[in-house]
C-alpha cells in the first residue's frame, strides 16, 4: 500500500511519499517536483500541470488556473463575483447553484463543475505518484487551508472522489507543516514538561495562515489558527500589474486591462520581477517584447519602490500574528521559534514584518515549498496500517465556533447552544441530551458569521427521526452525538433514544440507566446535559454504563435513531458518480489521443532514421536507383505528415509505418548480417 500526501496549492502542487527510507517529494514527467495547478482543455485532449501552464497565454479562455477557492461557494457569492471579473476564462452557474467553468473542449462547449476541475488536477497528481511509485495509489492525505469551511472541505472531498482517491484526511496546511517540523525533532520536552511553543507561518499565492503549536515528545497540539484568507503572493503581483498598467497607459497609450493576453503576460512578468526583487534591492528591468499592438514595453522598479507600493498589503501581515498570540494566550517570550513556509514569505519585507512582531529572528529551516506535502505524507503514513512510523499524536483546532439551534417543543421560539468554540480541539465528539416527544430538527451554523470568510453561516440541518413520547406520555430522552471529524467536518454523528422500561416487564439484559434517579430534577431543561468526551473516552463511558446496569431501578434500552442530514452545498452522490464516469471518459480520450500521437511520432521518427541511414550505413547495401526511389518515398511521407496525414486515426499511422518497414526491413537485415559476420567468424576462430 502506498502512502501519499498532496499539497493542493492555489498555484503549485507537491506530492510527498513515504518510503522505507523516509519522506520525499516526487517529480513529475518534466522532472519537476512542482506541478502547476493548471488545466488546459483542447480540441483533442486535456493538458494538466506543466503542459497546461505553457498554454495560459495561448489558450486564454480554456486554460484554467486559480480555482482552488472557487470550491463550495454559490455562484452569487461576492468572492466568486470578484474573481469572475478578473479571471480570463468564463465562470458559470451550475444547475445546483455552485460554480462551474464554461470552456471549449473536444470542439464543443462544455460546462465543468469546480469539483471536476480539481478532480482532473488530483487525478494527474495520482498518476504522477503512481508512475513514481510503480504501483496503484488511492489512499492519500490532501491539504486544505485552515480557514476552509465545511462546504469548501466537502467540495474538495468530492474532487478527490472524482479523481479516484481515497482521502484519509483533509489536513490543515499549517498543521501539516507543524507535523513535518515536529516528528523528527529529538529534543522535544517530555510529556509532563512545559511544551515547546512554535509559530508556523505560511504565505502562499492566495492566502496567509498562522498557527501556534505546543509540542511535547510524540505529540503536537494546535493552540490557535488565524489567517488572512485574501492575502498572498498574487496580491503583490496584482499591485505590480496595476502599477505598470497605469504607467503603460500614459507612456505608451496602451489599455492593458482590456487585452486578456497582454494582461496575462504582464502578470507573468510581474511575478518574475517580484521574485527577483526578493534577491536584489537595486533597480531591476521589466521588458516585454511585442506586448500589445506590436509594441515593446519596458520599465523598471527596485525593492524600496515595491515595498512602498505594497505598504497596505504589508500592514496586513501583523494582525493574524497578534490574534494568534492572543488566542493562544502566550507572550513573546513563550515562543521557542517562528518557522516560515510558502513562496511569498520569501519577500524580504514580509519576513521583516514577522520578525519585527516577535522581536526575534525567524527560522527558515523547513523546506518552504515542500513542507506541506511532506507533512501530509507523514500524516498518511501515521494513518496507514501498512506503514510503520513513529507514534505522533496531532490535535488540531476548530477554526470557527459552531452553534446548534433547535425548535423547542414546549414553548415558542427556538433554543440554541454553542457546541464548539473557536480553537476547540478537533477531532472531537460531544454528547448532548434532549427531552423530546417528537422528531426534531437541529440546525448547525457558524456562531459568528463576520469571523468566517464565507457569506453563508449555515452548515447543515439534521432531522432526528422516529422520536415519540414514552409509554407514560413523558418526554423521551434523546442522546445526540455531535462531532468535528478528522477532516474538520461537523456532523451529527448519531442519535439514540433511551427507553425506560418497567423492570418487571420483560427480562432481557438491556442496560439500565444510572441517571434515571436524578431524572426528575432536570426535567424542564430540554437540553439538560452536555457530555464532553473525546471519542475514545466516549466509547469507554458507554461500556461502563452498561456494566453499571444492575444499579438502576428501571431498565433502559438505547435505540439508534435515523438522522436525515441535509448539508449546506453538498453535492449528491449521484452527481459525483456522474462526474466520476465523465472523468473516466476524459482519461480514456487522453489515453487514446496520446497513443494516436505516439503512432504519428513513430512514423516521423522512422522517416528521419531511415533517411539518415540511406546516405550512411545502408549505402553499401542498396543500389543507387533504389536509394533515389526510397528517398522520394520518404519525402512524400514527410510531406503527407504535414498535410493530409496531420490528423489521422492511429491505425492509419500504424499502417504507414508498416508500409515503410516493408522497404526498410530487408535493407536493415542485409546490413545486420554484414555487421554480425565478422563477429561470428571471430567467435568461430577462437573456438578453433
Ligand atoms: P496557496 O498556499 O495560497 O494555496 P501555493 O501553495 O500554490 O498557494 P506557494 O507555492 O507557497 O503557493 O507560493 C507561491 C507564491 O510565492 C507565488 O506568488 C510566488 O510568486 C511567490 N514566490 C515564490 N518565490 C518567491 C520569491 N523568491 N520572492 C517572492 N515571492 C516568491
Ligand atoms: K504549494
Ligand atoms: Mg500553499
Amino acid at each position: 500500500m502506498s502512502v501519499v500526501g498532496i499539497d493542493l496549492g492555489f498555484l503549485n502542487c507537491y506530492i510527498g511519499v513515504a518510503r522505507s527510507g523516509g519522506i520525499e517529494t516526487i517529480a513529475n514527467e518534466y522532472s519537476d517536483r512542482c506541478t502547476p495547478a493548471c488545466i488546459s482543455l483542447g480540441s483533442k485532449t486535456r493538458a494538466i500541470g506543466n503542459a497546461a501552464k505553457s498554454q495560459i497565454v495561448t489558450n486564454v479562455k480554456n486554460t484554467l488556473h486559480g480555482f482552488k477557492k472557487l470550491h463550495g461557494r454559490a455562484f452569487e457569492d461576492p468572492y466568486i463575483q470578484a474573481e469572475r471579473a478578473k479571471l480570463p476564462y468564463e465562470l458559470q452557474k451550475m444547475p445546483n447553484g455552485s460554480v462551474g467553468v464554461k470552456v471549449r473542449y473536444l470542439d464543443e462547449e462544455r460546462l465543468f463543475a469546480v469539483e471536476q476541475i480539481t478532480g482532473m488536477l488530483l487525478a494527474k497528481l495520482k498518476e504522477t505518484s503512481e508512475s513514481a511509485l510503480k504501483k496503484p495509489v488511492a489512499d492519500c492525505v490532501i491539504s486544505v487551508p485552515s480557514f476552509f469551511t465545511d462546504a469548501e472541505r466537502r467540495s474538495v472531498m468530492a474532487a478527490a472522489q472524482i479523481a479516484g482517491l481515497n482521502c484519509l484526511k483533509l489536513m490543515n496546511e499549517t498543521t501539516a507543516v507543524a507535523l513535518a517540523y515536529g516528528i523528527y525533532k529529538q529534543d522535544l520536552p517530555a510529556f509532563e514538561e512545559k511544551p515547546r511553543n512554535v509559530v508556523f507561518v505560511d504565505m502562499g499565492h492566495s492566502a496567509y495562515q498562522v498557527s501556534i503549536c505546543a509540542f511535547n515528545k510524540g505529540k503536537l497540539k494546535v493552540l490557535a489558527a488565524t489567517f488572512d484568507p485574501f492575502l498572498g503572493g498574487r496580491n503583490f503581483d496584482e499591485a505590480l500589474v496595476d502599477y505598470f498598467s497605469e504607467e503603460f497607459r500614459t507612456k505608451y497609450k496602451l489599455n492593458v486591462k482590456e487585452n486578456p493576453r497582454a494582461l496575462l503576460r504582464l502578470y507573468q512578468e510581474c511575478e518574475k520581477l517580484k521574485k527577483l526583487m526578493s534577491a536584489n534591492a537595486s533597480d531591476l528591468p521589466l521588458n516585454i517584447e511585442c506586448f500589445m499592438n506590436d509594441l515593446d514595453v519596458s520599465s523598471k522598479m527596485n525593492r524600496a519602490q515595491f515595498e512602498q507600493l505594497c505598504a497596505a498589503l504589508l500592514s496586513r501581515v501583523e494582525p493574524p500574528l497578534r490574534a494568534a498570540m492572543e488566542q493562544a494566550r502566550l507572550q513573546r517570550e513563550d515562543i521557542y521559534s517562528i518557522e516560515i513556509v510558502g513562496g511569498a514569505t520569501r519577500i524580504p519585507a514580509v519576513k521583516e514584518q514577522i520578525s519585527n512582531f516577535f522581536c526575534k529572528e525567524i527560522s527558515t529551516t523547513l523546506n518552504a515549498d515542500e513542507a506541506v506535502a511532506r507533512g501530509c505524507a507523514l500524516q498518511c503514513a501515521i494513518l496507514s496500517p501498512a506503514f510503520k512510523v513513529r507514534e505522533f499524536s496531532i490535535t488540531d483546532v476548530v477554526p470557527y465556533s459552531i452553534t446548534l439551534r433547535w425548535k423547542s417543543s414546549y414553548e415558542e421560539g427556538t433554543g440554541e447552544c454553542e457546541v464548539f468554540c473557536k480553537n476547540h480541539s478537533a477531532p472531537f465528539s460531544k454528547v448532548i441530551t434532549f427531552h423530546k416527544k417528537e422528531p426534531f430538527d437541529l440546525e448547525a451554523f457558524y456562531t459568528h458569521p463576520h469571523e468566517v470568510p464565507y457569506p453563508d453561516s449555515r452548515i447543515g440541518r439534521f432531522t432526528i427521526q422516529n422520536v415519540g413520547p414514552q409509554h407514560d406520555g413523558d418526554n423521551s430522552k434523546v442522546k445526540v452525538k455531535v462531532r468535528v471529524n478528522i477532516h474538520g467536518l461537523f456532523s451529527v454523528a448519531n442519535a439514540s433514544i433511551i427507553e425506560r422500561q418497567n423492570i418487571d416487564g420483560d427480562n432481557n439484559d438491556a442496560p439500565m440507566d444510572t441517571e434515571s434517579s436524578s431524572k426528575n430534577q432536570g426535567r424542564e431543561d430540554e437540553l439538560d446535559k452536555m457530555q464532553v468526551d473525546q471519542d475514545e473516552v466516549a466509547q469507554k463511558s458507554q461500556a461502563e454504563q452498561q456494566k453499571n446496569a444492575v444499579l438502576a431501578k428501571t431498565k433502559v434500552k438505547s435505540i439508534d435513531l435515523p438522522i436525515q442530514a441535509s448539508l449546506y452545498r453538498q453535492l449528491g452522490q449521484d452527481l459525483i458518480n456522474c462526474y466520476i464516469e465523465n472523468e473516466g471518459k476524459m482519461m480514456m480520450q487522453d489515453k487514446l489521443e496520446k497513443e494516436r500521437n505516439d503512432a504519428k511520432n513513430a512514423v516521423e521518427e522512422y522517416v528521419y532514421d531511415f533517411r539518415d541511414k540511406l546516405c550512411g550505413v545502408f549505402e553499401k547495401f542498396i543500389t543507387e536507383e533504389d536509394t533515389n526511389k526510397l528517398t522520394l518515398m520518404l519525402e512524400d511521407t514527410e510531406n503527407w505528415l504535414y498535410e493530409d496525414g496531420e490528423d489521422q486515426p492511429k491505425q492509419v499511422y500504424m499502417d504507414k509505418l508498416q508500409e515503410l518497414r516493408k522497404f526498410g526491413q530487408p535493407i536493415q537485415e542485409r546490413y545486420m548480417e554484414h555487421e554480425e559476420r565478422p563477429k561470428v567468424l571471430n567467435e568461430l576462430g577462437k573456438k578453433i
